[in-house]
């Protein structure tokens, strides 16, 4: 296996500066020439060019025009070595390669019919021999040529300079030609039977840029979404970064069979069709939300990763943190604020901080890994996205503009390192970041305890804070320095007033720098409640400090709404975990009170957003509750929190109904926020009635109802999901049923086959397992693998983790399977096995047994490897 250390980089021996790329389809194999100009960095020594190639059959190798003995170049399994290359050179190369064949889904491979690319991070050795990584920057000019039958549409980076017919017949040809110099894992290629739907952007100064989505024909009626929110996205980052896009064009091709969501080309972003395709009957409001959100997210990336890139894939979160904080905002702004920060946090609690307290733990900026695809992870990414906020929160947003502008000033063009991006951020500034940079190369959740004292002598209010971060793989808690922590505080009145008021700002910014630290408040007349962390100012672990009266106080009060959500979230989940520790003991289940009046008081109140109400309803998922435990015993996590729901559901049967009958679409079906929230209000309120123990018919039907008259997903796929857990008849006819009206769709079909592998019933495995051979269901499919194995494995807490263990060796089978397949995809669904020390004892046996077993397979990918080794 090999190793990669950050400290280990090393600036190229030779650049690129331009390259020629001329790709010849056919049926069975592609044929790449790649003509370089090459120059060596290094005046005196006339050391070897190393180029990276995997997969390739190489046909020849020319300097100058003089093909290579030999005798002068190494071949092996992932390099070609040209032994004493001149200083300035053209360098010919001509490969093979057999898209049709390749199931990985990295590098030239085909979706259906249509030819594409992914090269992000190292797709592109699969392509030609090449120096492969993010810090040399060539420019590229591509020719295309195919059958016109097949491919009448041929697309690349950049601008389209050329065009024919060429001789061998029925065959043509196109020329793309990027300006832009780019490192490889940039280059895109696509071509096939496209349709296209287009339209146009004026940038703001006054430039015309064509925008352009290529989809299946039959999908051409689904793009008005996508298109719309490329619009918004590109308007928001002219308003708030001043950046304009830059080419003549922008496309966006949308295929079936894609790794991850999408990815940032330059001029050519190549999407998995999730995030491109929406139509009301056919997606939901989540999906709406997930199309705009990634639409943006890649187009960002023209700045924040295409025009400023990553000098090695150390540097990942540098792009990917900076963008997704710049998506956030962005849906912020389009959507809610609050609604979005709560996402935002529940990704980060439920995903996040699992990551960061487990074998895979790494710090935001690794130092190490094995397998970079195996890198793109919630740390890098969404952890990530939280210390540039924190930079923003540190250099309020003027100062964080300014950041911007001179980080872009000082780089564009240019492959750099999170230290440039923080250095940009201080010096536009004049702020000190040093002890900052430790969110960087720390890894693990900082665990804060409050503590807090009022005077009533004195009038004054002390808070101390301490911070502990645990240990994480290579990194000893007590060896780590403590971070600057941004804590953003209010302090209330028992009546609901805020203290602080400066400038109509009342919350107030505390910078904790030490290990432990006391802050004194003067002139506080009166005891405070402390509206602690508002907006979650940091990515920190908060030990609950506060009484529940405080927390139900705070719940209903706090003028932070983040802030409200939080309360009640913190409630809901000590609720839960109350129960289920009387559960372990055998005692009499009591319930905390002060709970059920919080709910009872957000439901009868007036409802200023239904969304924010929805989030406040919806209980914590098993999965983030476990992180509370020491040692989860699933069954009983899963009964406690089912108790709770039903308690709710029992005692608060009449309000549901009327938050139910209230929230009903009045009038034409729309996609606003406001709309969004009250569906998902509904699809709430009816999820509690639906839970209620024996079942009432009357919900039943109102369920059946929803399902067959709704005309929109979001309902739809509620009312089925909802009759999932209640096996019989009636749920197989609605699935017989929602089959038969979708089987063209393979994305709505993703979602029949993830509803039941998330059904709580104990058949759900058996179930999943037919599945697997259900015609619609394919393992070279990403989606489908994520929608049926995926859904059952991270998404069904008590079935994958049945006592019987066969949750758990299902799994393990289906990673071995998988991983001579799409290695990448096999290493992803690891996860649910790798936090194996959670649970309780016999669990921790079985599922460590399956690590071992998936350890033993000869001739494991080094991406499984990495993980199932780290973990076991
Ligand atoms: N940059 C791509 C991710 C590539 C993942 C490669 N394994 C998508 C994105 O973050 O925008
Ligand atoms: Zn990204």
């Amino acid at each position: 296996k090999t190793v990669f250390f950050r400290k280990d980089y090393k600036a190229p021996e030779y650049s690129i500066e331009k390259i020629d790329l001329n790709f010849q389809l056919y049926d069975t194999k592609t044929k790449v020439t790649a003509i370089s100009c090459v120059r060596r960095n290094n005046k005196e020594n006339r050391s070897p060019l190393i180029l990276n190639g995997e997969n390739l059959q190489l046909i020849s190798v020319k300097i100058d025009g003089n093909v290579l003995s030999s005798s002068e170049y190494i071949l092996d399994n992932t390099s070609l070595t040209v032994l004493t290359p001149p200083a300035v050179f053209e360098l010919e190369i001509v490969t093979e390669i057999y898209p049709q064949e390749n199931k990985a889904l990295e590098g030239l491979y085909q979706s259906g019919p249509i030819f594409c690319t992914q090269c992000e991070a190292e797709g592109f050795r699969k392509i030609t021999y090449y120096p492969d990584r993010p810090d040399i920057l060539a420019v590229f000019t591509t020719r295309i040529e195919a059958d016109v039958e097949k491919c009448p549409v041929m697309l690349s980076n950049g601008n389209l300079i050329e065009t024919g017919s060429v001789e061998e017949g029925g065959r043509h040809f196109v020329v793309w030609k990027d300006p832009f110099p780019k490192p490889c894992y940039l280059f895109a290629l696509v071509a096939g039977r496209l349709s296209c739907v287009n339209d146009e952007f004026i940038t703001s100064s006054g430039r015309a840029v064509d925008l352009k989505i290529y989809v299946e024909e039959k999908n051409l009626n689904k793009c008005d979404h996508a298109m719309v929110s490329l619009k918004k996205a590109m308007e928001w980052d002219e308003k708030t970064y001043g950046l304009e896009y830059d080419l003549d064009t922008y496309m966006i091709v949308a295929v079936d069979d894609f790794n991850m969501g999408a990815m940032e080309n330059k001029g050519l972003n190549i999407f998995n069709s999730k995030y491109v395709l929406t139509s009301p009957e056919t997606a939901t409001d989540e999906d709406y939300i997930g199309v705009e959100g990634v639409i943006a997210h890649e187009y960002f990336h023209n700045w924040t990763g295409n025009r400023v890139t990553c000098r090695d894939w150390f540097q990942l979160s540098l792009k990917e943190g900076l963008t997704v904080f710049r998506d956030q905002n962005f849906s912020a702004e389009m959507n809610s604020p609050t609604v979005q920060r709560i996402k935002d946090v529940q990704i980060l609690r439920n995903f996040q901080f699992r990551e960061d307290s487990g074998p895979m733990a790494h710090p935001v900026r690794p130092e190490t890994y094995e397998e970079i695809n195996n890198f793109y992870t919630v740390t890098v990414y969404n952890k990530g996205a939280e210390v540039v906020r924190m930079v923003q929160t540190l250099l309020g947003r003027e100062g964080f503009r300014k950041g911007m502008d001179l980080y872009f000033h000082r780089h564009d063009g240019q492959a750099v390192t999170c230290d440039d991006f923080i250095a940009a951020m201080a010096d536009a500034t004049g702020t000190d970041l040093e002890q900052f940079k430790n969110w960087y190369c720390q890894a693990g959740t900082p665990v804060l305890e409050v503590s807090s004292h009022w005077e009533a002598d004195s009038s004054s209010f002390h808070l101390t804070v301490t911070q502990n971060c645990p240990d994480t793989p290579g990194q000893k808690g007590k060896n780590k320095k403590p971070f600057h922590i941004p804590l953003a505080l209010g302090l209330m009145t028992e009546n609901g007033k805020d203290l602080f008021g400066k400038n109509g700002c009342k919350t107030e910014i505390l910078h904790l720098k030490e290990q432990k630290q006391t802050f004194t408040f003067t002139n506080i007349a009166e005891k405070p409640v402390v509206s602690f962390l508002r907006d979650f100012s940091a990515p920190v672990d908060v030990k609950t400090f506060q009484q529940d009266e405080e927390l139900a106080f705070l719940m209903k009060y706090d003028s932070n709404l983040y802030n409200r959500w939080e309360s009640a979230t913190r409630l809901s989940a000590s609720t839960i975990l109350d129960v289920v520790r009387q559960l372990e003991k055998g005692t009499p289940i009591q319930f905390n009170e002060l709970f059920f009046d919080g709910v009872l008081h957000s439901i009868t109140e007036k409802i200023e957003d239904p969304a924010l109400l929805a989030l406040a309803l919806e209980l914590p998922p098993e999965t983030a509750l476990a992180l509370q435990l020491d040692s989860v015993d699933p069954d009983l996590l899963f009964q406690g929190r089912t108790i709770i729901k039903r308690e709710l559901a029992t005692r608060f049967q009449n309000e549901f109904l009327f938050l139910y009958i209230n929230n009903q679409e009045a009038g034409k079906y729309r996609i606003s926020p406001e709309a969004m929230g009250r569906r998902r209000l509904k699809n709430c309120a009816l999820s509690y009635l639906m839970s209620l123990n024996p079942p009432q018919d009357k919900f039943l039907q109102l369920c059946i109802d929803q399902f067959s008259k709704s005309a929109n997903m979001t309902d739809t796929i509620t009312a089925l999901r909802l009759i999932s857990h209640h096996p019989g008849t009636t749920r197989d006819a609605l699935f017989t049923d929602f089959y038969r009206k979708w089987e063209h769709d393979s994305l709505v079909m993703d979602k029949w086959f993830a509803i039941q592998a998330m059904s709580s019933h104990e058949n759900c495995l058996s179930t999943v397992k037919h599945l697997l051979s259900d015609r619609l269901f394919s393992m070279e499919n990403p989606n489908k693998v994520r929608a049926l194995i995926g859904a059952f494995s991270s998404g069904n807490h008590v079935q994958f983790h049945a006592i019987n263990g066969e949750g758990y060796s299902f799994l393990a089978d289906m990673i071995l399977q998988l991983d001579s397949i799409n290695p990448q995809i096999a290493a992803r669904l690891v996860s649910p096995l790798t936090n194996w020390k959670r649970y309780e004892k016999r669990r921790q046996i079985l599922m460590k047994k399956e690590l071992e077993r998936i350890a033993k397979k000869p001739g494991l990918s080094p991406d499984v490897s990495e993980i199932v080794n780290k973990s076991r």
